[in-house]
């Protein structure tokens, strides 16, 4: 079987994280290396590697995810302000961690384009 990757270790509590929000389906937790006042991490609750896997996801679990991302970008307070989210998908992006995850980034003035 394939070894799990750190963000499974995180939902089975194998690992500590600062989690955010604990939602149905999904789970919010603070980036360990934060490159904003506001970085936060969300996932699904079932695992996909990327953006490229979108089509193993069913309506439910993606529908879940996307509002995952809305729920906690308002938990956070960073509606009135904005927030830019990202999805890392494989080399070129240099995704680092196998399963899909959206970057929250926020509290700050961003630029365009990133690095
Ligand atoms: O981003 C993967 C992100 O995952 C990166 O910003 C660091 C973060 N990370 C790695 N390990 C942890 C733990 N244990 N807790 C919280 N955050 C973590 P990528 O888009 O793949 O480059």
């Amino acid at each position: 079987m394939e070894e799990p990757t750190i963000f499974e270790k995180i939902i089975s509590g194998d690992i500590p994280a600062d989690i955010v929000l604990d939602g149905e389906g999904f789970l919010a937790f603070r980036d360990i290396n934060p490159q904003a006042p506001e970085h936060v991490l969300v996932i699904p609750k079932t695992k996909i590697r990327g953006i490229h896997e979108l089509n193993l996801l069913d309506a439910e679990t993606l529908y879940a995810f996307m509002q995952g991302i809305r729920k906690t970008a308002l938990h956070l307070g960073l509606e009135e302000g904005g927030y830019r989210v990202v999805f890392n998908t494989g080399k070129d992006a240099q995704q680092s961690v196998d399963y899909i995850h959206a970057h929250i980034l926020g509290g700050r003035a961003m630029t365009w384009p990133p690095g």
